[in-house]
């Protein structure tokens, strides 16, 4: 290339350089001359004076989480109670597998006061309703051993704890399909895999798989598993089996099973009964670990034998970065910044939030739930909580063909805790803790970070238009779609259920559950291959559906009197309005209110699409049009599993997408933590509900909401599912509720006008009515760190961890 070319395109290049750095040095030089020497900059959102406490009231409110005074009294209550006589716990030694033959109490939690004396209470200034707490006993003392829950109150200075009487389900129940605990995992390890199992077949896992169960303190040693085999595969209520299968101690375990199970019995109380009944290894089912070992020494069967795999950051289930970065020098990503200081506020579980209002709480069995929210002083739901979250696994291999899991029996509340600030949550949340007790340890234990609440615009506009008009000259109206999100991430096992709750300026609310964490993985076998994809070299990811169930009492209008009506789209053949001879079609909206029970179980359907509105016949809109709020369902998911059959029995809600009953105390929930084993005969059958189907017209309804996804998995779920693409939500959206959009009220807009319409060249005026920003403002710096400094177990949690499931 001749080199005069070469110049005459370098001297523009460089003559652009060169000015570019003028207008920097200028710029420069301006900010340094605007802002006077030695003028402070001021942290970003130190200003507005809006309140945020997370301290423990003295006079707790009908839905305030149970307090740590609350707690300790009611402790003592039920170690003293000579017809409890709940075993005394100590916090610095743990106990041994026996408390399984003793009474103890496994969880506590808020009994939420009936609604109508919460109601009267809230409305029409009676006194609040005596505050209560549910506890679930253990009766391992009592022959035969038993569940019990009881009522205890009132709160602090308890004095008695009845046995809750529903109409819906029984009380006590049977202790073999009481949920999960540490204390029988704890006999597992002990009397089945470092006793029987090691024994037995020590030799054979060693030789197939490296390790085994022994000299755990010194050496890796197998993990382990469990799938629950409910009680309809068994026929028998009484009997309690886990397969309990084995892992390689990698990060992470459940990504790294080897080919061998036990299917343990449990049926008795006492954990130096349990017995191995069924082995599996190496793809075939034996009917002893005797069998197998005889088995094995003659040779007559098939065995393996495999390396454990290398421990470190480079192994592909572990969560160490690796591979080729693409920034060549890394930044930080985006943040929130609150220019002005917080919009909401929070005291003692209340939030407030530009016309929002609501009341937060963390059931310790079910998980989160909200309690009165309102928009702009009208109540819309009195509860909105989840109720259930099931997976359901297919394989050929018998520990994941059946495991079925019905989460509340990990007591899903106990589950949220260790949100990270810039990770899980924006630097800028308040972070919400949660106190629990039960289980095994004595004090209420208090998760700082178990919920996180934060502002924030999802780059999205909330609306907009560029109106472009020929003869007055075009106009911009719009503004950021703001708003307020309480999230809280329940750790369930393998899989983590992120659960959103989000209230927009437009009177909007959605709730949004994402699914992320590991998989649960089979080894892979050519047996396998039906129920899903070989992801790595050992493992197979299982094909599964995963399920959520929520309740909403709507309260619409503030009244407990309410109609559910479809608003059902029909096709409409009709005549051309301009030339009556020719046959027209289109669409029409034809209102189908919902007289009873068993109307109101809906299916969604395609060919039929419809809108689900809750509204109130004495409140229509100054045009008599029905005025309520729409049940947007953005999570539907098809249910395969055989009605009626096996596992299937106990998530009787997963066949509808929707379900409306009429209000009762004996309803409260849907499920119950003894889901993961009850098949046989459910506490909870929530298809009961509707069987007395109840008129609903004018009643105060409930409103019951199944979402779902089908999960095939693939590579890209290594090492861990993603959020994105998982997310399933549902919205309650005003309907004919305002006279227009609330979100006209708001000063976050931003509107664009010509100077002089007639001549456009003449500039732009530019409103934005939060105000111009004028001052530079620093980022605030994260105090996440300082706080894992001071309180490690704010992170990891660990030592809690072990007291707790
Ligand atoms: C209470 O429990 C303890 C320990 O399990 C037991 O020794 C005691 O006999 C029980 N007392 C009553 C009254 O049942
Ligand atoms: C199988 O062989 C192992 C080790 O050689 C031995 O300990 C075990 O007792 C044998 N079991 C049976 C059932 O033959
Ligand atoms: C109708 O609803 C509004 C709130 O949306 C409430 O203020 C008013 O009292 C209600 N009227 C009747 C007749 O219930
Ligand atoms: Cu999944």
């Amino acid at each position: 290339m001749p080199s005069f070319n070469r110049q005459s395109r370098l001297w523009p290049l460089v003559a652009v350089v060169m000015t570019v750095v003028a207008i920097c040095l200028l710029i420069a030089l301006i900010a340094v001359s605007a802002r006077k020497p030695g003028t402070p900059v001021r942290t970003c959102g130190k200003r507005g004076g809006v309140s945020i406490e997370d301290v423990e009231p003295a006079q707790p409110g009908p839905f305030h989480d149970l307090t740590t005074r609350e707690l300790e009294s009611l402790r003592s209550f039920l170690e003293s109670d000579p017809d409890i006589n709940a075993t005394k716990l100590r916090n610095d030694r743990p106990l041994g597998s026996n408390a399984l033959v003793q009474s103890y109490v496994s969880v506590i939690d808020l009994y939420v006061p009936p609604k109508a004396a919460v109601l009267a209470h809230l409305e029409q200034d009676q006194k609040q309703p005596p505050r209560e707490a549910l506890v679930v006993l253990f009766r391992g003392d009592k022959s035969p051993a038993v569940v019990e829950e009881r009522v205890c109150g009132p709160l602090p200075g308890v004095v008695s704890c009845r046995m809750l009487k529903s109409s819906k389900r029984r009380n006590p129940v049977e202790f073999s399909i009481r949920p999960f605990n540490m204390l029988e995992f704890g006999a597992l390890i002990e009397f089945l895999l470092r006793g029987a199992v090691e024994e037995k077949l020590g030799f054979l896992l060693r030789y197939s798989f490296g390790i085994s169960y022994a000299n755990c303190e010194e050496n890796p040693c197998l993990d382990f598993f469990t799938s629950p085999v409910s009680t309809s595969l068994l026929g028998n209520i009484g009997q309690r089996r886990l397969w309990v299968w084995a892992h390689y101690p990698v990060e992470y375990y459940l990504l790294h099973p080897v080919d061998f199970a036990v299917l343990a019995v449990m049926d008795d109380a006492d954990p130096t009964t349990y017995r191995v009944d069924k082995v599996w290894y190496a793809g075939r089912l034996y009917s002893s670990m005797d069998e197998l070992a005889a088995g094995f020494n003659t040779s007559s069967i098939p065995k393996t034998k495999r390396k454990m795999p290398e421990r470190g950051a480079d192994v592909f289930s572990s969560l160490h970065p690796r591979g080729q970065e693409f920034l060549s020098q890394p930044q930080r990503p985006p943040r929130l910044v609150e220019p002005d200081g917080k919009r909401y506020s929070l005291s003692h579980r209340q939030v407030s939030y530009l016309g929002w209002q609501f009341n937060l709480r963390m059931s310790s069995l079910s998980g989160p739930q909200l309690f009165d929210v309102r928009f702009r002083g009208d109540r819309i739901a009195y509860e909105i909580s989840l109720q259930e979250i099931v997976v359901t696994y297919s394989a050929h291999n018998p520990m994941h063909q059946v495991t079925d899991v019905a989460d509340s029996a990990g007591y899903l509340g106990m589950m949220a805790r260790s949100l990270v600030a810039g990770a899980d949550c924006p630097e800028s949340s308040t972070f919400i803790s949660n106190t629990v007790a039960g289980q095994l340890v004595k004090g209420p234990v208090r998760f700082p970070n178990a919920w996180c609440l934060f502002e924030h615009n999802s780059g999205l506009p909330l609306r907009r238009h560029m109106g472009y008009r020929f003869v007055h000259g075009s106009f911009y109206g719009g503004m950021m779609d703001s708003h307020l999100t309480l999230r809280t991430i329940l750790v369930v096992g393998n899989y983590d259920y992120m659960i959103d709750f989000s209230f927009h300026q437009n009177g909007l609310m959605d709730v949004r559950v994402s699914s992320t964490g590991f998989l649960m993985v089979s080894p892979y076998s050519v047996e396998d291959s039906p129920y899903g994809y070989r992801v790595q070299e050992h493992i197979l990811g299982n094909l599964h559906h995963h399920l959520f169930h929520f309740k909403v009492d709507m309260d619409v209008g503030g009244t407990t009197n309410n109609r559910y009506s479809t608003l059902d789209i029909h096709k409409d053949k009709t005549l051309l309005t301009t030339d009556p001879s020719v046959t027209y079609y289109q669409t029409k909206v034809k209102q189908s209110l919902k007289s009873k029970e068993r109307d109101a179980l809906y299916k969604y359907n395609f060919e039929k699409p419809v809108y689900h509105i809750v509204h109130n016949e004495n409140n229509k809109t100054r045009f008599g049009e029905i005025r309520g709020y729409r049940l947007q369902l953005g999570g539907m998911s098809k249910q395969l599993l055989q009605e009626n059959k096996n596992n299937e029995r106990t998530m009787s809600w997963s066949r509808h997408q929707l379900v409306v009953t009429k209000h009762k105390e004996d309803e409260r929930t849907s499920s119950s933590p003894y889901a993961m084993f009850d098949s046989e005969n459910p506490v909870v059958d929530f298809s009961t509900f509707s069987d007395d189907n109840d008129k609903i017209v004018d009643e105060d309804l409930v409103f019951w909401l199944a979402m779902g996804l089908h999960h095939i998995p693939r590579s890209e779920d290594l090492p861990l599912t993603a959020t994105t693409g998982t997310r399933l939500s549902f919205s309650l959206t005003p309907f004919n509720f305002f006279p227009e959009c609330p979100s006209m009220t708001s000063s976050d807009a931003t509107r664009l006008d010509l100077l002089n319409s007639d001549k456009p060249s003449e500039g732009v005026r530019i409103r934005r009515y939060y105000g111009q920003e004028e001052e530079t403002c620093a980022l605030p710096t994260s105090t996440y760190e300082k706080q894992v400094k001071e309180n490690p177990d704010a992170a990891l949690e660990s030592s809690k961890f072990l007291g707790l499931l």
